[in-house]
């Protein structure tokens, strides 16, 4: 599976955990990478998922910059010429979700200059980096959680999220799909009346739905590529980013025999 890679960069001041690190990092490039399939859906970006209870670690690639994301996809990137040495990586520090709650970044393409990680709990630690970003005009799993958030204000203080972290964030219109409208996950979550970002099997139908017809029948209808459908601009789109360095091409192994079976 080849995802894109798309570099959020860590904007000063970094987490506390992140500037007590053995070596400063203070004049280094600090990313959190979040592998996704949809890179024509970037300029939507909101904020930034990460799993509070989840490890994750941040471990240095060839060019000095630094990458955090989880360990299994570190090792995975160590194989595909992401580090010095093949099959190592140097670990600068290990850190949970929650150590970088809050965190601001600047992500490429996205019309919010600064976005916030922020928690979301359906997060699988087997899959991409661990860490995702946030379209919730397209992807209804960002809307559930986002609107989570909004809606509680406890959900936001028990991970010490403030208000200006969330409240300012509304989905943005950017790609139209005939019957869907132009933000078709919250056209989605508004019919299946979904409730939270726990109601997994509604999300499921949900992401079902608005999948194959995004990719078909989607036009986009903001930016360089304005009036285009999505099929033709998502490998153009993935081409700039990485010829820009704001996204890498990540592979994802075959899962094992043991975990099909399993
Ligand atoms: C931006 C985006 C915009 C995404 C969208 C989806 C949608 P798939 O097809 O099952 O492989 N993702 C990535 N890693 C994780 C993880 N560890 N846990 C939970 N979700 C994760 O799913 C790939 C998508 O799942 C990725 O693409 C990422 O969210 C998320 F408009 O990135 B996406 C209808 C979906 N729309």
């Amino acid at each position: 599976q080849e995802y894109t890679l798309i570099k959020m960069k860590l904007v000063q001041p970094y987490p506390e955990k992140l500037k007590f690190t053995k070596k400063s990092l203070k004049n280094k490039s600090v990313f959190l990478v979040a592998a996704t399939l949809r890179p024509e859906t970037m300029y939507g970006q909101t904020n930034c998922w990460v799993h509070p209870d989840l490890e994750y670690i941040a471990f240095k690639l060839n060019d000095e910059s630094i990458f955090v994301c989880s360990e299994r996809a570190a090792k995975n990137m160590s194989y595909q010429g992401f580090t010095a040495k093949n099959g190592e990586y140097e670990i600068i520090t290990k850190l949970k979700g929650q150590d970088i709650l809050g965190a601001k970044l600047n992500a490429p393409l996205s019309f919010n200059d600064i976005i916030y990680t922020l928690p979301m709990l359906s997060i699988k630690p087997d899959k991409g980096t661990g860490v995702v970003t946030s379209v919730p005009s397209d992807s209804p799993d960002d809307y559930a959680a986002l609107t989570d958030l909004k809606k509680k204000p406890a959900f936001r203080e028990k991970y010490y999220i403030t208000d200006e972290m969330v409240l300012p964030f509304e989905p943005i219109p950017i790609i139209e799909i005939p019957e869907f409208g132009n933000l078709c996950a919250v056209t989605v979550y508004d019919e299946l009346k979904i409730q939270s970002q726990n109601d997994k099997e509604k999300l499921q139908i949900a992401k079902e739905k608005v999948y194959l017809k995004a990719f078909y029948e989607g036009i986009l209808i903001v930016g360089e590529f304005k009036g285009q459908k999505v099929q033709d601009v998502k490998k153009v789109l993935q081409q700039k980013l990485t010829d820009s360095k704001e996204a890498v091409i990540y592979y994802e192994p075959e899962k094992t025999i043991m975990s099909r079976s399993g």
